[in-house]
């Protein structure tokens, strides 16, 4: 996930107090200059970072940590407070009837980044959407388009060989009068020299977008809020993406610099490829970078056929104390509609699996190439043997091995993985914090006490 290194610095800095009940001076120092170490990696500005440690010192030395909260969750509280307010409110768009423009300096991502939203929407909320390439600088940049979307479903507009991109506006608005969405892709610079200036602005008299969306390549950090503050002049910015996040360390200047100009970041883009993009949300930002998991978060990562009720009834039940096979091919079936292992793990509390950082990139193809198979194996299963899983002897599992063409190893692995399976379930439901944390995960956000 994005600021790996934050988060493990942060970490660093809380482990100061595991255990304790009280802490001195000393060590309240060592922890504040590990927090302050940590920010400043990830390239939250000296104001910034400042503000942040000193609330933290200060809110240890006075506030009592609330009944039965160990001094380190108390910490993470303040930490976890502290950055969320700097991240700012949170704004969702809503797909509908919108006309968005997208806009931002050469290379940052603008392209990628309009095939993603296109794709986002069209796999949650299954609309018409039409895209519009009017990227005449940037030779191939339809081609790229095209190539983005091509698996999509998703009309894309373009005439690589015309020249004026109000033009193709026009007639690729035309086309698409009758879409939910359109999106129009802009060309960029290095700078937000006159002649872009004024192109933008005649496409955006073209548009009249109801969203105007710039994107940001995390990788400039700091720079991240004057960049914002000049196109939200030029052409009125109503939300900013925050592109590469998995490519930078110092993805923390970025987001809290454009947070500072007031212009509410509402996705971030952690990868190359299409599906590499989230709603952004502070508090499940900071939750997930804390360690403290955000199922919300997960089920976003869903497509639209995923039903979200039935998503938490079985996170629900899975917390309750029974566990069948049929419970487990749910919970997997659930987790590959999510998508890889990696990315479902990213968004669990780390104390769930033993830390995301104790899985190893092997055990986790592993864990995705069980999944498939495991899939094949209980469709032979009855019903009766998913429910009951101890009645599965040898018999039973000769004849599922010999009804899925799997080896009779293959079967026993299911059973000893749902029985391992079982256990996790078992402790987690017996660690409290965490089975707290997952409840408030589950609950409204909204009313949450904070997540722990
Ligand atoms: N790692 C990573 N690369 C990205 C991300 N978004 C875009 N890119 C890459 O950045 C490069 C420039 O992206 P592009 O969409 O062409 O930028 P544009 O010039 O603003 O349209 C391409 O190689 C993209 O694959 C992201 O979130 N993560
Ligand atoms: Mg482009």
């Amino acid at each position: 996930m994005a600021l790996e290194g934050l988060r493990r610095g942060i970490q660093g800095a809380l482990s100061r107090l595991r255990g304790k009940r009280s802490i001195d001076e000393e060590e309240l120092r060592g922890m504040v200059k590990d927090l302050r170490r940590a920010l400043l990696a990830a390239d939250f500005n000296v104001r910034q970072t400042k503000e942040i440690t000193d609330r933290l010192e200060l809110r240890m030395r006075d506030d009592e940590p609330r009944p039965g909260l160990t001094l380190q969750t108390h910490a993470m509280n303040i930490i976890y407070a502290e950055l969320v307010r700097l991240l700012g409110e949170p704004r969702e768009i809503l797909p509908f009837n919108q006309r968005i423009l997208m806009v931002g300096l050469y290379g940052q991502g603008k392209t990628t980044t309009t095939a993603k939203i296109a794709a986002w929407w069209k796999r949650k909320h299954k609309l018409e959407i039409g895209v519009i390439e009017a990227d005449v600088h940037r030779p191939g940049a339809y081609a790229q388009l095209k190539q983005l979307l091509e698996d999509h479903d998703i009309d894309v507009y373009g005439d690589p060989k015309n020249t004026d991109a109000t033009s193709i506006v026009k007639a690729g608005m035309q086309q698409m009068a009758n879409k939910d969405v359109v999106i129009i892709d802009t060309a960029g610079r290095d700078q937000l020299d006159e002649d872009l200036q004024e192109e933008l602005k005649q496409i955006a008299d073209i548009v009249q977008a109801t969203e105007s969306l710039l994107v940001i390549d995390a990788q400039v950090g700091q720079a991240a809020g004057p960049v914002a503050a000049k196109f939200h002049e030029l052409v009125g910015v109503t939300g900013v993406i925050v592109t590469k996040l998995d490519g930078t360390a110092r993805g923390g200047g970025a987001l809290s610099a454009v947070a500072a100009t007031g212009s509410p970041i509402v996705f971030i883009g952690e990868g190359e490829h299409v599906e590499n993009l989230e709603q952004f949300e502070g508090d499940r930002f900071i939750s997930r970078l804390l360690g403290m998991g955000d199922i919300k978060g997960l089920i976003d990562l869903a497509p639209g056929d995923l039903d979200q009720e039935e998503a938490l009834r079985l996170t629900e039940r899975l917390m309750s104390g029974r566990f069948s096979i049929n419970d487990m091919s749910q919970q997997m079936e659930m987790m590959s509609k999510i998508g890889t292992v990696d990315r479902i793990l990213s968004h669990l509390p780390s104390g769930m699996f033993g830390g995301i950082g104790a899985m190893g990139k092997a055990q986790k193809e592993q864990m995705q190439s069980n999944l498939e198979r495991f899939r094949v194996i209980m469709d032979s299963m009855t019903s009766k043997e998913k429910d009951e899983p101890t009645i599965l002897k040898a018999e039973r599992i000769r004849r599922i091995a010999r009804g899925s063409g799997v080896n009779e190893k293959d079967v026993r692995e299911l059973i000893a993985q749902w029985n391992k399976s079982k256990k996790m379930m078992k402790g987690i439901r017996g660690n409290r914090q965490l089975r707290k944390q997952m409840k408030s995960m589950m609950g409204d956000m909204d009313d949450m006490d904070l997540p722990m």
